[in-house]
């Protein structure tokens, strides 16, 4: 069907294109420069075929309520330490006024930020709730799953306890942050304070049981190999086989600047390649995000037409990225970002935080 001179290449994205789930190795095989165009349009063409050509964009803010973080993960240039000259952490009245400073009609608001040595579970829960009564309708898109962890073993409560009362506090769905590479060789080396992959994947499992969504990051491109890579999207497919909690996949781009890892940024190719592989594997997620901040516009762009359906949002304020050097401003206009889309010729979809077009 796409006459390709390796039969086995064929194969598999014969196998691909008509929704069946591919092995590990052949997803490895398909980590080609030389097969990004025909990698890329299966992947469009899944895309196309889950979204009638759509892509999405949300008009949303970041909140990073803390920098002081407990953790030290080595890719990390944002966290810092109590009292170091530019650690922060915001009041709860510093976080409502950067809300209603913010310009646009905001319809999902992204809170992430350290793991704060002096916050349990009340303040953690005091920012959501004080959120959800002044914005009533906005999506609270807050803590990952290792801030939930966190959270969880500073009060002394199980994660169950920890989601529901987030949750009653008006939380709408957990980020996918924290995954970074499950593989637990590469997690060591990279971040030995965090929490497991196996926890990561408990936790988002509770949630979806729960009834909160969420999404699920991976960051490539430091000292993972192409195996790490493939191990990490078949555990959340198998994940989202038995809850299909998971909204969207996000795959983010390491920017290494600032951190202990070090290293080179990722290549274009490497970016879109990942983009396009990961819509053939994680069939059963429905979005693949090209997050623009990580990737640059143009990339981001273009990974519209390698199976990403996302361009996420407006952002406003971006921190995590932008402390490891990311060249990216750090707010877009929604006619950027229309026109970002249009220019593929996608249909720009502009959605709330569920993906609800509005
Ligand atoms: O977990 C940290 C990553 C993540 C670096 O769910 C880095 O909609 C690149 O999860 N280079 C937080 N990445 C961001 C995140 C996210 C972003 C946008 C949308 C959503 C969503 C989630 O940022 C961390 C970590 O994996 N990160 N340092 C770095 N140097
Ligand atoms: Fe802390 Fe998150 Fe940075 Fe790790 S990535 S040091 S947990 S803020």
């Amino acid at each position: 069907m796409f006459n390709h001179s390796i039969p086995q290449i064929e194969d598999i994205l014969t196998k691909a294109v008509n929704s069946k789930p591919i092995t590990r190795q052949q997803a490895i095989s398909l980590y080609k420069p030389s097969l990004l165009h025909t990698v890329g349009k299966v992947a469009d063409e899944i895309s196309n075929r889950l979204h009638n050509k759509r892509a999405f964009y949300v008009i949303n803010r970041h909140i990073n309520p803390t920098n002081i973080c407990v953790n030290r993960c080595k890719f990390c240039a944002y966290s810092r330490s109590k009292g170091d000259a530019d650690a922060f952490e915001l009041t709860i009245d510093e976080i409502l006024q950067k809300l209603r400073s913010t310009e646009v009609d905001f319809k999902e608001v992204h809170i992430v930020g350290g793991l704060h040595p002096d916050w349990g579970l009340r303040e953690y829960l005091d920012i959501v709730r004080s959120v959800r009564q002044s914005f009533p309708d906005v999506a609270i898109k807050a803590y990952s799953a290792v801030e939930i962890d966190y959270i969880s073993r500073v009060s002394n409560k199980d994660i169950r306890y920890v989601l529901m009362s987030l949750k009653d506090a008006g939380l709408s769905m957990l980020p996918g942050g924290g995954a970074e590479i499950f593989n637990p060789e590469v997690r060591q080396r990279l971040c030995p304070e965090k929490i497991s992959g196996d926890r990561w994947l408990e936790i988002m499992e509770t949630a979806h049981l729960l009834g909160i969504p969420s999404n699920a990051t991976m960051l490539y491109g430091h000292i993972e190999n192409l195996d790490d890579r493939i191990e990490h999207m078949v555990k959340i497919r198998e994940l989202q086989e038995k809850t299909g909690g998971f909204q969207a996949f996000i795959p983010l781009a390491y920017h290494p600047k600032n951190t202990e890892v070090g290293g080179k940024h990722t290549s274009g190719v490497d970016d879109l390649l990942t983009i396009a592989i990961s819509r053939i594997v994680l069939q059963n997620i429905p979005h693949i995000k090209a997050y623009w901040i990580m990737l640059g516009e143009k990339i981001a762009q273009t990974a519209l037409l390698f199976g990403a359906d996302d361009l996420d949002g407006t952002i406003i304020e971006e921190k995590i990225t932008h402390s490891a050097g990311a060249q990216t401003r750090e707010s877009i206009s929604e006619e950027a970002l229309k026109r970002l889309i249009q220019k593929t010729g996608k249909i720009p979809t502009k959605r709330d935080g569920f993906y609800n077009n509005i």
